[in-house]
């Protein structure tokens, strides 16, 4: 009887989305969405939080893109919060922490600084008060000629400043206004930090980029189930986001303990990984802003074939958003996705946002080091249950599973879900993200969905069988130019 009320479950391989009647082009869709209760992205892609992905470069990368990280916890609690405090710190358009120098010192004094420092220019201040400005320009031609001037006898001393409300454009303005690389920013004739040209041209690169009420860069962090002191560490550092990392939690401890953390901390909280429509409830009914979603669909896992559970993809999405739906709450489809087709398809299955691992492993801003095999480039990719991430690192992997290390535990004694490999090298966020957002929008616009609700509501499915599959992928050619999004491994 079981096994005749046993359910078809379907990932992204059994279904295709038709395309319908369509008033819309892909050039003019909208791909914002909800992330959590609180918090909007402008495109549906976050980063998986693991230790071979989500680190602060590739979540100041990917929230330039307009998408978020979930940074990983296989650090100790400092070093995550020490993660964290360069992406918020990096969005800022001015920079607080202002190397400066004095009006007494020597230029040699000055060279030394901006080399170490590799800054071209320095304030020069006395107290708190700003009094000038000195350049590499300034200094270059006393250098060699045994002149024995100090900052005062050359530094620009009629200060070009700006104040602390100043928007990029204005701060710009006024820099090309007056040909200058720096603007010393000031309260009254006090230093309080420096604007560059260079930071706001790369502001204004990014117009997508995802920020928090105060312009910083939006951002998760990754906590344990049970560790509330990580937690509201996290939180009180500035997580936008604390995003609950656990391989089971529709663990009854996992969703007992959610009040918990919900009642010390500020941050939203989204908690995963979850695959069914009770799970779904559960989590809701405890308070989470949003739910992950996923059982062993991930590239690298392992879960289905050591523990032979899980439930494909597409129908996890859809079982679990058909009851967040009712409650508002968004949903983040984890794992799994290898094409930017998926991530129409997980949205079409009701999904609100993608959880990406391998398809931003490998990139320029992932952590590690490319290798070179057989003339290609690679970069590590591992799964938080791989006995690499549970052993090595500080074992946040292994929590995740519900394993503890202790002491000199043998590596004998673990039983690993996943599994450590290599991904090819991608190039940069940016050039990975502009495929996977540009498939997205395509699909949009075949499917006639002006916005990522549309989408949801719009998207129709149809089964394809397995000569289905074949006939969707190139076939009968020899590919002699490789694409940038349909890579071949
Ligand atoms: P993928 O994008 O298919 O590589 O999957 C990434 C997801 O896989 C992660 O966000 C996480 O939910 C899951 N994961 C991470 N480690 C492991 C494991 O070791 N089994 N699984």
């Amino acid at each position: 009887k079981k096994l005749q009320e046993a359910e078809l479950g379907f990932t992204y391989d059994d279904l295709l989305l038709a395309p319908n009647e369509s008033w819309i082009e892909a050039k003019d869709v909208d791909t914002r969405t909800r992330v959590s209760t609180n918090h909007e992205l402008n495109i549906p892609i976050i980063s998986a939080a693991m230790d071979t992905v989500s680190e602060s470069e590739l979540a100041i990368a990917l929230a330039h893109e307009g998408g978020m990280a979930v940074l990983h916890r296989n650090m100790t609690l400092e070093m995550e919060v020490e993660e964290l405090k360069k992406v918020k710190s990096s969005g800022e358009l001015t920079i607080r922490n202002v190397v400066t120098t004095t009006a007494d010192s020597s230029l040699s004094t000055v060279k030394d600084i901006m080399e170490e420092e590799r800054i071209n220019g320095l304030p020069v201040i006395q107290g708190k008060k700003l009094i000038g400005i000195i350049t590499k320009r300034d200094i270059v031609p006393f250098l060699n000629n045994g002149s024995n001037k100090a900052v005062k006898d050359i530094m620009t001393s009629d200060v070009v400043t700006v104040k602390e409300s100043i928007s990029p454009i204005e701060a710009l303005d006024i820099a090309y206004e007056n040909k200058i690389e720096r603007l010393p920013v000031v309260r009254g004739d006090e230093l309080v930090g420096i604007i560059t040209i260079k930071d706001i041209l790369q502001q204004k690169e990014n117009p997508n980029a995802i920020k928090d009420k105060n312009g910083k860069l939006l951002v998760a962090a990754a906590s344990g189930p049970f560790d509330l002191e990580r937690a509201v560490a996290l939180d009180e550092a500035g997580a936008d986001i604390i995003a609950v990392d656990c391989a089971h939690a529709h663990n009854m401890r996992v969703v007992e303990f959610v009040s918990t953390l919900k009642d010390n901390i500020d941050a939203d909280l989204i908690v995963g990984n979850i695959a069914t429509g009770e799970a779904a409830e559960a989590l809701i009914k405890q308070g989470v802003d949003g739910i992950k979603v996923g059982i062993g669909p991930g590239s690298m896992c392992t879960t289905r074939i050591i523990a032979g559970v899980g439930v494909p993809q597409l129908t996890a999405i859809s079982k679990v958003a058909d009851v967040a739906s009712n409650y508002d709450v968004p949903v983040i489809a984890d794992g799994g996705l290898r094409y930017s087709g998926d991530i129409a398809k997980a949205i079409g299955a009701g999904a609100d946002v993608v959880m990406l691992g391998n398809l931003l492993a490998g990139t320029y801003e992932s952590p590690g080091d490319v290798v070179v095999m057989n003339g290609r480039k690679y970069k590590q990719y591992r799964g938080m249950g791989s006995m690499g991430a549970m052993t090595g690192g500080f074992s946040g992997g292994a929590d995740r599973y519900f394993q503890e290390i202790k002491g000199h535990m043998k590596h004998s004694k673990l039983v690993p879900e996943g599994v450590e490999g290599v991904v090819p090298y991608k190039g940069t966020i940016n050039e990975v993200i502009f495929q996977l957002v540009g498939g997205l929008k395509a699909s949009m616009g075949y499917s006639g969905a002006k916005d990522i609700k549309k989408m949801q509501e719009l998207a129709n499915f149809v089964r394809i069988t397995s000569s289905g599959i074949k006939e969707s992928h190139p076939h009968d050619l020899l590919i002699t130019n490789e694409s940038p999004n349909y890579p071949t491994l």
